[in-house]
């Protein structure tokens, strides 16, 4: 029987190239994320080769969470992989110029709406004794680097609940793992830098950074080892990357 996988953010980036590979892979896939038109093109795409679902809610609003995932039909209701991914940088400034509207966003997405998410679909795994949980943090969650202050506290925080899940899961036989990666070239520092497509672009200037797809295929790896195999954390640079701040570029 096919498996279904739920995708938050998976109408760009890591979670969308994520959401190809599962579909050509014979999972069933719930898309998941704001922008509807997104939504449709990505469910258009991916039903040549597999049943798809899409959801479209906000991961801060935890009555839209709760919602959206218990009106699931029959066909998608049990979900055998939950890929938490939906998050973004907002700003990278210093901390006595950070911008609280955008400390809200980074704790309220990538910190409770990974939790409310992740509330909502643990019992039935418990239930049933199996599942798998794919948490997405970053070498951000592993190191700190200046002016990323609120967004590696996010990350840290996303690194300990991934542990703290997996010890807490440990009795119902669910996996539970993380990847953190290094630079991914997506629209994620579009939306750090607030929509300034020079400055987002420059961040990949010279290097060959990595692409959605290597994650989204790591991601395919990881979840399809035998279920006695749990890959617990895997922290993934680009080769031209050593740590957050070491970056070999040629310019
Ligand atoms: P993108 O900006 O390309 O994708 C982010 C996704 O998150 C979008 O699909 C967006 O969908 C969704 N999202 C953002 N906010 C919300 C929200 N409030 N509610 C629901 N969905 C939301 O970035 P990436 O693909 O790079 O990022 C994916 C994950 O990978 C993030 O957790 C990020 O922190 C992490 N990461 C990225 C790295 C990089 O260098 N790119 C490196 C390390 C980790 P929509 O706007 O439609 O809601
Ligand atoms: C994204 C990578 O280096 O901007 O999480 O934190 S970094």
């Amino acid at each position: 029987m096919k498996k279904t996988v739920l995708i938050t953010g998976a109408t760009s980036g890591i979670g969308k190239a994520t959401a190809q590979i599962m579909a050509k892979n014979d999972y069933k896939i719930i898309l998941c994320g704001r922008r509807k038109e997104r939504l449709s093109e990505l469910e258009k795409e991916l039903s040549a080769f597999t049943e798809v679902y899409t959801l479209s809610f906000d991961v801060r609003d935890k009555e839209a969470v709760f919602e959206n995932i218990n009106s699931l039909p029959a066909e998608f209701a049990q979900i055998d992989v939950l890929i938490n991914n939906a998050g973004n940088a907002h700003g990278l400034d210093p901390i006595q110029n950070g911008n609280i509207d955008d400390w809200d966003a980074m704790i309220d997405i990538n910190v409770k709406g990974l939790l409310y998410v992740s509330k909502a679909i643990i019992p039935q795994m418990i239930e049933r004794k199996a599942g798998h949980i794919i948490n997405i943090g970053s070498i951000a969650g592993k190191e700190v680097y200046p002016n990323g202050n609120v967004y590696c506290a996010s990350k840290h925080a996303v690194d300990a609940i991934n542990n703290g899940m997996r010890m807490d899961l440990n009795p119902y036989g669910i996996r539970v793992g993380a990847i953190h990666p290094g630079m991914v070239e997506t629209e994620f520092s579009e939306v750090r830098f607030k929509g300034d497509a020079d400055r987002a672009s420059n961040v990949y200037k010279g290097l060959d950074a990595l692409q959605a797809e290597d994650i989204a295929d790591i991601i395919h790896f990881v979840v399809s080892r035998k279920y006695h195999v749990n890959i617990a954390d895997l922290i993934v640079y680009p080769t031209a990357q050593a740590s957050a701040t070491i970056v070999k570029k040629n310019i």
